[in-house]
């Protein structure tokens, strides 16, 4: 079954970077559903803990020049 896991992102200014940040996540092996909320600086993943580690969902941000820190 699917995790979940919630990330606070920074750097989001723009719809169009909660976009970039949807798919990058998406696009980790594993991941099933991102949803981003730019007023609340925060991403919603749903992903396989057997197939991604939040350590790769959290770079998979960063990749894309954002600051990603998971929380709780
Ligand atoms: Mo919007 Mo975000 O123009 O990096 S895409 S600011």
């Amino acid at each position: 079954s699917f995790s979940e896991l919630e990330l606070a992102i920074e750097g989001m200014t723009c719809a169009s970077c909660v976009k970039r940040v949807e798919k990058a996540l998406t696009n980790v092996p594993g991941v099933a559903q991102a949803q981003v909320n730019l007023a609340t600086e925060r991403a919603l993943v749903s992903f396989d803990p057997a197939a991604a580690e939040p350590q790769a969902l959290v770079a998979a941000v960063g990749k894309m020049g954002y600051e990603a820190r998971p929380i709780a």
